[in-house]
């Protein structure tokens, strides 16, 4: 019986790994790099064929279920959520059908969205060696995420507004979690952050959290 999440954090594997801290659960980490061919091993392509980082195995008891592999690193977090948190109002599972549709859309919108143009960002104002970055590629995708990033930044003054300090609800979510993980990697876009000013705090505040901060120094 148990929980393990392949993947280290310095990928989409944080998105599990993050959900598994917040909830205070014993799991198993296994470090599976992306790169070096470990994600094209026999072993681990018959956990994800579609060898990728990251993966999540949840041994059950026969009748629930047995084995039940998870890939999809926004599902990885959300049946996480779902699965091993207490819907009480105080964790980051969903606690009503209103905050679970709001886990659900976020999520699938910032893998819709916003991902691709995030990782352009990260990769060429900061992740690449300097003399690989094209600036361009970087502009153009700060130019497209004004779009969605409009369309957070009203939610989140919605919720302001309402009395409800995150995504879904007066509390993180595992909601705030898997669009703050894609969106953290747009962070050094800084005039795209600076004109959008609720969306670049809420995202600091979701990643300073001490789960957040453990994860990525463990590593
Ligand atoms: N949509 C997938 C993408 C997974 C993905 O591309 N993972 C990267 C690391 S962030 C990876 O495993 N790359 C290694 C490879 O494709 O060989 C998810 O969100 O889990």
């Amino acid at each position: 019986m148990g929980l393990t999440i392949h993947g280290i954090a310095a990928s989409r594997a944080v998105r599990p790994l993050w959900a598994a801290t917040e909830l205070g659960l014993d799991f198993t980490h296994v470090p599976t790099p992306y790169q070096g061919g470990a994600t094209r091993s026999p072993g681990f392509l018959a956990l994800n064929p579609n060898g990728h980082i990251p993966v999540v195995v949840d041994q059950q008891p026969p009748e629930q279920g047995g084995e039940i592999v998870v890939w999809e690193s926004m599902a990885c977090a959300l049946y996480i959520a779902r699965h091993h948190g207490q819907p009480d109002g105080h964790s980051i599972t969903p606690a009503t059908a209103r905050e679970d549709a709001e886990a659900l859309r976020w999520s699938f919108w910032a893998v819709n969205e916003l991902e691709a143009d995030a990782l352009t960002v990260l990769m060429h104002r900061m992740a690449m060696p300097a003399e690989r970055r094209k600036p361009e590629l970087a502009a153009a995708a700060e130019k497209r995420l004004t779009v969605p990033l409009r369309v957070i930044e009203q939610h989140l003054r919605q919720q302001h507004e309402r009395g409800e300090s995150h995504l879904a609800a007066d509390r993180f979510t595992v909601a705030d979690l898997c669009v703050a993980s894609v969106l953290n990697w747009a962070r050094p876009a800084r005039e795209l952050m600076a004109a959008h000013p609720l969306t670049h705090h809420w995202v600091r505040r979701c990643v300073e959290r001490p789960a957040h901060v453990a994860v990525k120094a463990a590593g």
